[in-house]
Formats: C-alpha cells, structure tokens, sequence
C-alpha cells in the first residue's frame, strides 16, 4: 500500500482516459450489465440456469498508457455479474484457454466437490480443459466468485473474478441497479496497487457520472475483491443508504454514509437521491480515492 512510486502512478483526473473499446468492456456497461445466462426445462420439470465461463489471458489498459497482463474470465474484469433467483439449478462450464490452471469458486451453499478450489472435485483445471460447476442458487443474496489456485493473491488479483446476485425467489423492489466491483491493480509487481476503482478503470465514473433519477430507488451491489490491502470502503456524498450485509436480509445492519469491507466481503446499499445534481462516492481511504477510486452520480429530474 503506497503511492506515487515510479510506474503505473495514474492520477488521470486531466480527463485522459483508456481506450475502452480496446480493452472489450466499458465500466459504464459493466454497471447495468446482468447476465441471467441462458435456462431450459429438464425431462423432470426443474428449470436449469446455465452460463459458459472461459479463462482468457489478455492485457488490459488498467490506466491510461498502463498494460496490464491481466487474466480474466470472458475477457472483462470484473468477470460477468451472473444473476439468477434462489432455489434454481445453475450450472457453469468452466473453459480454461489461459496458459494457466485456474478454478472457479462461488461463495454460496454447495457441495464440497463444486467448491472449485485445487484437490476437490475436478480441482485445478489445466490449460486446454474444461469443467462443469453445477448447485443450486443458494441462499439468496449478493455473492462472488473467483479463481481459487495457488497463489491465490495473484490469481485473484490478475482479474479472475466477479460478482454472483441471487435474488430472492418473490424479487426485490423495483429500483435502478448497479454493481461495483471495488479492485485494484498492482502494475508494478511489488504486490501493492498502484491504480484503484469500482470496476476496474480509475475515474471512469469522474470523467462520466453514473446518472440516476432523483426519488428513484438506487440499489447498489457492493463487491470488495481489492488484493494487498486488508480493508475497502465506499462512501456516498449528500445522502445516507441502508445497508444489507451479503444481502441475505430484508432488515438493514445500518442507515450510514460510509461501510468498510474486507476482501470478499460484500453488501447492497439502497437509497434515494433527494437532490437534483451531482454528489461524489469513493473509498474514504484518500489514497485509494486520489489512486482512482472515485466517480460521481449524476442526478436529475
Ligand atoms: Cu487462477
């Protein structure tokens, strides 16, 4: 944890950016972007969610004139938000074209043998496999999955990893939703980060706010996956949100402005802008905020 050292320093608050197209994925698109993946009805009735999940190396723009040789699933960081509802069958097939073994182990309730970490069930899978991951959507909440093999800091901090929303089996209310996916990258290998975001590119939000609807309901799916730190944050200006822990309840832990997480730790903030304008969110460590982690909503009538 530092800032300033030579390479990769990206305070790019002058408005420069990175070259989304190239990198394949945009934050702003990220933030809306919810894959319920494909279903089908088996011979016994039961529905079955399925996605395709496949380990691709691939350099990233992290920061603008900053490479990054990240490995990711799907080619984006964070990986696809896969979503369902509580009580389906999901199953996931795991494609390995990295030159690297890799896993893909969801936080949830499953068996030992789908927990996708090396020695259980089909345990590492090698450059060139593939795998199936198949359990049912449980409990209702916010989770994550992410690459389990050794060393697991640098295959968590590479880029394999995403965020897994099952919702309950009666839904949420209705409110305009969006994940962030707080990360960093260490571009220098000294296993500490020189660029910090939600959703990967620093700033995004700055130079393009998220907009929302003032008196509308705004949900947010909160992920901490930052590496080489022990503690993220975020907090919002101009408002407080309620906040519920992995969103496993319906009850709030807290009506606050700011919430702390450790790594995997997750929550959904809901709230309701009463203010037209613009209001800033960040991690309230400034290192991280002047590092990149920070945007604005933009709200309007
Ligand atoms: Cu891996």
């Amino acid at each position: 944890m530092h800032a300033g050292h030579a390479g990769g320093h990206a305070d790019f608050r002058d408005g420069r950016t990175v070259d989304h197209a190239a990198n394949g994925f945009d934050p702003h698109e990220v933030l809306r972007d919810f894959d319920w993946g494909t279903t089908r009805r088996l011979a016994s009735g039961r529905v079955v969610r399925e996605w395709e999940l496949v380990a691709v190396d691939k350099e990233i723009e992290v920061a603008p004139g900053v490479r990054f040789a990240a490995w990711t699933y799907n080619g984006r960081i964070p990986g696809p938000t896969l979503r369902c509802r509580e009580g389906e069958l999901l199953r996931i097939t795991f494609v390995n074209a990295s030159e690297h073994p890799h896993t893909i182990h969801f936080h949830g309730i499953h068996p030992s043998a789908m927990d996708g970490v090396p020695g259980l069930g089909a345990g590492e899978i090698q450059p060139g496999a593939r795998t199936v991951y198949e359990f049912e959507a449980q409990p209702a909440g916010l989770h994550l999955y992410h690459c389990h093999v050794r060393p697991l800091a640098e295959h968590i901090a590479k880029g394999l990893y995403g965020a897994f929303i099952v919702d309950p089996a009666g839904g949420r209310e209705d409110a305009d939703e969006v994940v962030m996916v707080m990360n960093g990258f260490d571009t220098n290998f000294d296993r500490a980060n020189e660029v910090y975001a939600a959703n990967t590119i620093g700033f995004a939000y700055m130079n393009a706010p998220i907009v929302a609807k003032r008196d509308e309901l705004v949900r947010v799916y909160l992920v901490n996956v930052l590496e080489y730190d022990l503690i993220n944050s975020f907090h919002l200006h101009g408002n407080l949100f309620h906040y519920f822990p992995t969103g496993t309840g319906t009850t709030p832990s807290e009506f606050t402005d700011t919430v702390m997480l450790c790594q995997g730790q997750r929550g959904i903030l809901e709230w309701r802008f009463r203010h037209a304008g613009k209001f800033m969110f960040h991690a309230h460590q400034s290192e991280f905020t002047e590092l990149g982690w920070q945007g604005f909503f933009e709200v309007v009538d």
